[in-house]
C-alpha cells in the first residue's frame, strides 16, 4: 500500500458529509447494536474515537481478540487502519517510510480495523491482537489532498501481556478479496450479520472492503461513480467495513442488514499503476432479502 497513491484515491472520500448518515444515526439507534457484537464475539472491546485530526485511544491493552469500535466524530469522515509493527521497526520508522514513498514491507503489517462510517456514526472490526508495538492510523485526506496521518491522526499502541489462545469469531458470511474481486455467498439473509473478511494469500497487495447501503433504485456504479465526482447526494449510507488487510491477513466485522441493495467496494488505488482497484473489478452490488 503507498501513501500517495492511497491517498489520492481516499481524497475522493472525503466529502462524505453523508448528512443521510448523521439523521438516522442521531438517533442512536446502535445502542442495541453493540451489546449484540459483545455477545457475538467474546472478545476485549477496545473504544477508539476520531475526530479532526486525532484519535482517542488507550495505550496499551491486553492481547488477544479484541473488537475495536469506531466512533467518527468528525467533522470530517475518517477510519482506523491498525498495522503492526515488524522486526523491531518503530512507529518512527513506519512514519519515514511513509513520507519517503517506500513501501511498509518489513516494515509493518495491515491488519485492517473499522472502515469509515461517516461522521456522527461508529463501526467496528475484530482482529487477533498480539504482544507486540502497533500504529492506529487514518488515510483518508482533508480536501486539501492531505492525509490525515499527516495531521495528527496517528497513534502507537502497544500490546503486552500473556498470550491469549486464538479465538475463532463464528462468521455468518465469508468475503475474500482477491487481486482484484471480492467472492461472497450469493445469498444474504436480513439481520445483524458477522462478516469474515480476508485477503488470500495469493494477493499481491493490500485491499479494503467499504459497506454501503444503497438508496432506493441505485446502483453501485452510479456510488463509485459520486466517489468520484461528489456530485449532489451520496446515493446511499456508509456502513463501515474494513479498512487495508494485507495478503493473508483476515478480520471480522458485523452489519446490521436490511432488506434491499447493497455494494462492496475497495477503493485503494492499485500500487501498480494507480488505478482503484474499484476500477479493476472490486465493486459489487448484491440483494439482501
Ligand atoms: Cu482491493
Amino acid at each position: 500500500m503507498h501513501f500517495h497513491t492511497r491517498a489520492a484515491a481516499l481524497a475522493v472520500l472525503l466529502p462524505l458529509t453523508l448528512a443521510a448518515c448523521q439523521q438516522e444515526r442521531a438517533e442512536g439507534a446502535d445502542a442495541d447494536e453493540t451489546a449484540e457484537i459483545v455477545q457475538h464475539a467474546p472478545a476485549n472491546v477496545v473504544t477508539v474515537t476520531g475526530r479532526d485530526f486525532e484519535f482517542d485511544a488507550p495505550l496499551e491493552i491486553a492481547p488477544g481478540l479484541t473488537t475495536f469500535r469506531f466512533m467518527d466524530e468528525g467533522p470530517e469522515p475518517h477510519h482506523l487502519t491498525v498495522f503492526r509493527l515488524t522486526d523491531g521497526h518503530t512507529m518512527d520508522d513506519f512514519m519515514e517510510a511513509l513520507r519517503d514513498r517506500r513501501p511498509l514491507e518489513g516494515i509493518a503489517v495491515a491488519l485492517g480495523g473499522p472502515n469509515a462510517p461517516g461522521p456522527g456514526g461508529e463501526a467496528n472490526a475484530t482482529l487477533q491482537m498480539e504482544s507486540g508495538d502497533y500504529v492506529l492510523a487514518c488515510f483518508i485526506p482533508s480536501p486539501d489532498g492531505v492525509p490525515h496521518i499527516a495531521k495528527g491522526m496517528v497513534r502507537p499502541l502497544a500490546v503486552r501481556g500473556d498470550a491469549a489462545p486464538a479465538q475463532e469469531v463464528a462468521a455468518d458470511i465469508d468475503i475474500t478479496f482477491l487481486d482484484y474481486a471480492f467472492n461472497m455467498p450469493e445469498e444474504v439473509r436480513a439481520g445483524r450479520r458477522t462478516i469474515r473478511v480476508h485477503t488470500h494469500e495469493s494477493a499481491t497487495e493490500a485491499h479494503e472492503v467499504l459497506l454501503v447501503r444503497l438508496a432506493q433504485g441505485k446502483t453501485v456504479e452510479e456510488m463509485n461513480d459520486w466517489i468520484h465526482s461528489l456530485e449532489g447526494p451520496p446515493p446511499g449510507e456508509f456502513l463501515g467495513g474494513v479498512t487495508a488487510l494485507d495478503p493473508g491477513q483476515s478480520a471480522t466485522f458485523t452489519a446490521n442488514f436490511l432488506p434491499g441493495e447493497y455494494g462492496l467496494l475497495c477503493p485503494i488505488p492499485s500500487v501498480k499503476d494507480g488505478e482503484p482497484h474499484t476500477d479493476k473489478g472490486m465493486m459489487r452490488q448484491f440483494t439482501v432479502r
